[in-house]
Formats: C-alpha cells, sequence, structure tokens
C-alpha cells in the first residue's frame, strides 16, 4: 500500500510542504516508540468531503497522550482544525488521516521528561485496506503466534507508537504464511483482535465481540458498528471468546478506520459459515458505506464536514 504523496503535511501549527515533514533521528519517539497516533477516514459525500468520527479520534489522541505523560501542545478542536485544514490544502475528497505526536529532541536515555513534543498530522487517500477483494468476498486469516501486548506491560488499550511492534510482528508473520491478516490471542488466550482492526463474531444469530478488557483498543467503528447494529435491532454482546469459537462461527468480520468492516472467510485453514460473506456482515457493512458516505441522515452528526 504505497503512499501517493500529497502537497502539505500540518506540523506544530502551520502546513509545511510534504517533502518537508520530517524528523530528527535523534527523536526520542523514534527510538523509544514515545508517541501516539490516529487513523482517521474523510469520505465523500452528495456535498462536500467530511470526516468520520474526528471528534473522538482527537480525544483518543489526547487520552492516548495522557495515558504515556505525554501533553500534546494542541486541544482537540486545535486538531479537528488543523485536519480539515490539511485535507482541503492537498484538494482531498477523500482519504485517510494521520495525526501523530511525539517527544521529540533532547537529551539521550529513556526518559522524556521536559523534551519537546512534535505534532504533525498527514492526509493522502487510501484505498480498501485489506484490498478490495477482501473487502467484497472476505479475507483469510490465521491466529498469531505472538499474543496480543499485556496491558499490564504498555497500555494495550492505548494508540501507541511503540505498541505497534506487536502488531508488525503479527502480521509480518500471517504474511509470511500466506494469510491476509492475523488474529491475536490476549495473555489469557481470549480472541483479542486483529493487528489493526477489532474482531466481531457471529453465531446462532447472536453477535458477539471482545470486552475492552480483553486488552483491546477501543475502536472507534467497533463502536459505531455496534450502535449500527443496535438501531438495526441487532444486540451485540461484548463478551470473551476463545480461538475454537472462531472456527464455529457463522460469520467473523473486522472492524476499523482503515479496515471499515471486512468480512473474514477463513481462519486458521477452516471457512467460515459458507465462505462468503454472511448476511449479518453484508447489513453491517451496507448500512456502515451508507452512513460514512453521507447517505443516512440519522449518523449526519458523525460525519463533520471539512468546508
Ligand atoms: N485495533 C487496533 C490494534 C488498531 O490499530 C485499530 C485501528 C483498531 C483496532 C480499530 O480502531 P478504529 O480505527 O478506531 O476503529 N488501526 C488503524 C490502522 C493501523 C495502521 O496504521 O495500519 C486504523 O484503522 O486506522
Amino acid at each position: 500500500m504505497l503512499i501517493q504523496p500529497t502537497e502539505k503535511i500540518w506540523k506544530n501549527g502551520e502546513l509545511i510542504p510534504w517533502k518537508e515533514a520530517t524528523v530528527h533521528v535523534l527523536s526520542h519517539g523514534l527510538h523509544y516508540g514515545t508517541g501516539v497516533f490516529e487513523g482517521i477516514r474523510c469520505y465523500e459525500t452528495q456535498t462536500e468531503p467530511a470526516i468520520f468520527r474526528l471528534k473522538e479520534h482527537m480525544i483518543r489522541l489526547h487520552a492516548s497522550a495522557k495515558t504515556i505523560n505525554l501533553s500534546i501542545p494542541y486541544p482537540v478542536d486545535v486538531l479537528c482544525r488543523a485536519a480539515k485544514d490539511v485535507i482541503n490544502a492537498n484538494g482531498l475528497k477523500a482519504g485517510y488521516i494521520r495525526p501523530i505526536s511525539f517527544f521529540g529532541v533532547s537529551g539521550i536515555g529513556v526518559n522524556p521528561f521536559d523534551y519537546p513534543v512534535e505534532t504533525f498530522i498527514a492526509a493522502f487517500s487510501l484505498g480498501a485496506y485489506l484490498g478490495e477483494k477482501g473487502v467484497r468476498d472476505g479475507i483469510r486469516i490465521h491466529t498469531s503466534s505472538w499474543r496480543r501486548i499485556s496491558s499490564t506491560a504498555v497500555p494495550a488499550t492505548a494508540k501507541v507508537c511503540g505498541s505497534y511492534l506487536n502488531s508488525a510482528l503479527a502480521v509480518m508473520e500471517a504474511k509470511q504464511n500466506g494469510f491476509d491478516e492475523a488474529v491475536l490471542l490476549n495473555d489469557e488466550g481470549m480472541v483479542a483482535e486483529g493487528s489493526g482492526e477489532n474482531i466481531f463474531m457471529v453465531r446462532d444469530g447472536r453477535v458477539f465481540t471482545p470486552p475492552l478488557n480483553a486488552g483491546i483498543l477501543p475502536g472507534i467503528t467497533r463502536d459505531s458498528v455496534m450502535i449500527l447494529a443496535t438501531d438495526l435491532g441487532i444486540t451485540v454482546e461484548e463478551r470473551n471468546f476463545v480461538r475454537s469459537e472462531l472456527y464455529l462461527a457463522d460469520e467473523l468480520f473486522f472492524t476499523g478506520s482503515a479496515a471499515e468492516v471486512t468480512p473474514i472467510k477463513e481462519v486458521d485453514r477452516r471457512q467460515v459459515g459458507d465462505g462468503r460473506p454472511g448476511p449479518v456482515t453484508k447489513k453491517l457493512q451496507t448500512r456502515f458505506q451508507e452512513v460514512v458516505s453521507g447517505k443516512n441522515g440519522k449518523y449526519a452528526s458523525w460525519l463533520d464536514p471539512v468546508r
């Protein structure tokens, strides 16, 4: 998934040329992963581009930052405005927004107290995270041999840069083994989430997703899908489940800002249901697409117009 460069990136309050948005090699965040980030989608609607649940993403960015003692010098509303400016400055109709804030350069050593904080917001086009075919027909996943990072070691529920080594190891292993993506179990052996997605399971007409205390990222797409499901009369139960339950599921799907709603057609070489996206997955996927493209007025407050 190559990034198509755009014109401008927001850095510490100003829009600067794409090429100049570089970081110093001695940045603390680079060495120790002491940063936080977000992934947000902007969608084309009938009127103008709109960012999906922008405020919630910037609130989560601040929450992640607080968890690691990083103080972002820009409040949520300033970051929201900046994200819109980046979309507009690059003439994007739709795309992916990547805010990131991290400890910069000062001394050496792992303690970043009093280090400068650098904040960037980039935006660029992004197609289907797990491929067009994946979104349409479903993807093939396996259970990672890597466990989801424990909340007792790093804050698993915050979107912290360093924690993504866990995701990177899992997704590399999945690709090396010929799968599209991995699902990770937590330290207790319960299903946690994908390398960059939350997971849902449909079985006997009931929908389940692991609870937040399974050590997952509190996904904003997860939250959205749970609300959409409830409004469609489908109750989503938050409960832990084990690996073998995935094998007996009628339907499985991933959710994420990048992945949106992606059906899973195979897990650990076992076909999920009849191997095609099931009715609940399709219903939620369709409703999600309707909502993000502004075709469902009920959820208009989830879309923040960029102009
Ligand atoms: N779990 C993880 C570990 C995760 O990284 C994401 C987002 C989610 C769940 C879903 O959260 P939400 O986007 O709020 O619904 N993963 C980002 C992609 C990671 C990447 O950089 O690649 C994303 O979807 O933006």
